[in-house]
């Protein structure tokens, strides 16, 4: 007989976009927890959102990428059963602008942190950052701008290397080592690839350690 996944572990069963913030004046504020994701353009924020809510399109993926800078809040609601009894939690999932494009000036590099800083600061019931890092490009130099600086004002940061797909198991384990060297995060990397699923139930247990307690 097949093996059933556990339907008592922790998971997604609703998730909804709310809104795109452009200034900090629409900030969702509320008593919800949120976690946020950041990382370059391109490195798999939104497939991982997807991947994580068991949804194709609710991430939306700019064809302009790094053109729209705006703070997406999707509203999650998750469920596990512990000793017998069913819990319900509210949270967000927030998806921040990404960073690292060539051609940017240093003034949209400027307004880009400190459009960061702002959700930061004023958000007080967020938990915990996911850093995106390309699995096949460990130690980027604009990643670890982003680390060092994220490192001094972020929570509690979770390092997840993405496309983890793309590499051979040896290559993988080797990347996912860098990245513990360079980015030492509150928890080891996580390997995720939002094709196969990889990493998924690493990450939901990190976030049910977050969101739960
Ligand atoms: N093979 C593979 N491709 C991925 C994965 N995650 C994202 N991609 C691809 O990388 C590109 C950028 O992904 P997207 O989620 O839009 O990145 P974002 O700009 O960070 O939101 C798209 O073409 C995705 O299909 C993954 O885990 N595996
Ligand atoms: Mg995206």
């Amino acid at each position: 007989m097949a093996e059933i996944k556990e339907v008592n572990s922790f998971h997604i069963f609703s998730s909804a976009y709310v809104c795109a913030a452009v200034n900090s004046s629409q900030y969702v504020k509320d008593e919800k927890k949120e976690i946020a994701f950041i990382g370059r353009s391109n490195v798999g924020k939104s497939s991982l959102i997807n991947s994580l809510c068991g949804q194709r399109k609710l991430a939306y993926v700019s064809r302009e990428p790094g053109k729209t800078r705006t703070i997406n809040y999707y509203a999650i609601q998750s469920r596990r059963t512990l000793d017998g009894e069913e819990q319900r939690q509210d949270w967000y999932l927030v998806d921040l602008p990404g960073y690292g494009f060539a051609k940017t000036t240093q003034q949209n590099r400027d307004s880009w942190s400190g459009f960061i800083a702002r959700y930061m600061e004023q958000s007080k019931n967020l938990v915990m950052i996911g850093l995106l890092i390309d699995l096949r490009h460990p130690g980027l130099p604009i990643d670890m701008k982003a680390y060092e600086w994220l490192r001094s004002i972020a929570p509690d940061l979770q390092i997840i290397g993405t496309k983890g797909d793309k590499l051979k198991r040896n290559e993988l384990a080797k990347n996912k080592r860098l990245l513990d060297k360079y980015f030492p995060g509150d928890a080891p990397a996580i390997a995720y690839s939002s094709l196969t699923g990889e990493g998924k139930d690493e990450l939901m247990a990190r976030i049910e350690g977050k969101i739960c307690d």
